[in-house]
């Protein structure tokens, strides 16, 4: 399922409208599933493979009707519209397997509309899903829990040759699966979180020349949830990106500003920007927010040095920000847009504060009766309001998040947030 979900009807219509708005949902919106290329990879041989996108429901393509088995991968925002799709499937006599974040922390639900429910990783269980189908098995679920764990270290290069010549404008590869820290709220940790895993640098090199081989000049994203957890593997990972000349992007947390080494390397290596969850520009509302070590609150007495000092070495930084947070008013968002000029951050993303099934957040809110709509999976989305925040209403964290993204994309805003850092490249470039 492709594309880029959101419902709040006004923010939509100002998203037509704002240029640095629509700009990212634009470039990454064409993202392939890189969880089903993985599986293509492990599939048994001795079977036909084909990748096919559906935008939305009712928009799959025809010829997934003439397939014996469908695997479909599932987030929470689209997982309605890919229960319509399987229904469809079924009714048609094709088999369908689901798996993915969602149905890894909702797979009764998802029991309901396919023949195999995966939880969990699905490189090692998959070519058992793939026999059960050939022998016409009865629905069931297979849990990556009685499988082999998953060996980040021996993973086969994703099947990209099966995009063909779709017009992506980027592609995806993971240097790293899961993130040592446990955000309350972030739906990866539910299932790739278990253990931080980092991937030897040459097999990274060895997928990144797969995707070279179909495109000569293709934009990487890393799709980690914190790629530069281990500075010194970092470090070893850009020295050997160099030689591929590529531009990238990558999620991280701040601390790869404290290692100076490092940011050349990775500029050097051809990282243009860097996605940090700042969350909350003020220490308050960070309090407690990540479980383990309460590193963001820790964090964030230095977050505008360390901001600076990584755009200063040449790598955009994109800051996110969740609204709605414990703890956050109505001001945050006067907070945000300061805060995002002052720095001043290239990027930015806000989102409101999202419960995603399966995550520490969405039990606490469940329980303490705040989620507005529960099971409304749809909601999902990051940019639609579905719980009560603390100390403001849904609605007046509507309006802001409205305000904020006028106050924030607006091409005199832009501007103001890029110019300076042309300008410091420009003047680096004069002076070197
Ligand atoms: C790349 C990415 C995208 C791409 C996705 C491209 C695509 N078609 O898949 C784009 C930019 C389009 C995108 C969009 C959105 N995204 Co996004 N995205 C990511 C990101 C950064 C990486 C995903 C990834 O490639 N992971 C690597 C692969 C290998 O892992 P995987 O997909 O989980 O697959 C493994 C298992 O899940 C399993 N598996 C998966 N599918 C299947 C299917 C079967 C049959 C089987 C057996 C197994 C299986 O096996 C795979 C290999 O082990 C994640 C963050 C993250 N780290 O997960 C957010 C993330 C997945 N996105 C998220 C969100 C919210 C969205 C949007 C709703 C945002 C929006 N408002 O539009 C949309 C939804 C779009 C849609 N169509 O559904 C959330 C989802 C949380 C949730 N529970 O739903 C995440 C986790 C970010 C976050 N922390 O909030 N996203």
């Amino acid at each position: 399922m492709s594309g880029i979900r959101a419902h709040d009807a006004e923010l939509l219509k100002l998203g037509l409208t704002l240029p640095g708005f629509v700009e990212r949902s634009k470039t990454v919106a064409s993202l392939p599933s890189l969880g089903l290329l993985y599986l293509a990879a492990c599939t048994p041989a001795g079977h036909e493979l084909r990748y096919h996108e559906a935008e939305a429901d009712g928009k799959e393509p025809r010829e997934i009707y003439d397939a014996d088995l469908v695997a479909i991968s599932t987030f929470s925002a689209q997982v309605f519209e890919a229960y319509a799709i399987a229904d469809r499937l079924r009714a048609a006599g094709v088999k369908v397997a689901m798996g993915g974040l969602h149905v890894s922390v909702c797979a009764d639900e998802a029991a309901q509309h396919a023949d195999y429910v995966i939880v969990g990783e699905g490189e090692n269980v998959w070519p058992s899903v793939v026999r059960a189908a050939e022998e016409g098995a009865p629905a069931r679920m297979f849990d990556s829990i009685d499988f082999e764990p998953v060996n980040a270290g021996a993973l086969p290069v994703p099947r990209y040759d099966l995009l063909e010549d779709r017009p992506y404008n980027r592609f995806t590869v993971q240097t790293s699966r899961g993130c040592p820290w446990r955000c309350d709220f972030c739906a990866s940790n539910v299932m790739l979180g278990r253990k931080y895993r980092k991937r030897p640098v040459r097999d990274v090199v060895r997928d990144i020349r797969a995707i070279q081989t179909m495109r000569h000049h293709p934009f990487i994203e890393f799709a980690d949830d914190n790629t530069f957890v281990d500075k010194e593997w970092g470090k070893e990972l850009c020295r050997q990106l160099i030689p591929l000349h590529i531009k990238w992007f990558t999620e991280t947390d701040i601390t790869v500003a404290d290692h100076v080494e490092l940011l050349h390397l990775m500029r050097d290596a051809g990282c243009r920007q860097v996605l940090i969850g700042l969350e909350s520009p003020a220490q308050g509302p960070l309090e407690g927010l990540e479980m383990r070590s309460n590193a963001k609150a820790k964090w964030s007495p230095r977050y505008l040095d360390r901001l600076r000092r990584i755009q200063d070495a040449g790598i955009t930084v994109n800051g996110c920000f969740i609204l709605g947070l414990d703890g956050h008013d109505a001001t945050i968002f006067e907070q945000v847009l300061d805060f995002a000029i002052h720095v001043p951050l290239y990027d930015v993303q806000i989102t409101v504060l999202t419960p995603f099934p399966g995550t520490p957040l969405y039990d606490r809110l469940l329980k303490q009766g705040r989620i507005i709509e529960p099971g409304r999976w749809d909601l999902c989305t990051l940019f639609d309001v579905n719980y009560h925040p603390t100390h403001m209403t849904a609605q007046e964290l509507r309006q802001g998040m409205r305000w904020l993204t006028r106050g924030l994309y607006s091409d005199a805003s832009t501007q103001l947030r890029r110019t300076p850092f042309f300008s410091h490249v420009r003047q680096h470039r004069i002076a070197g």
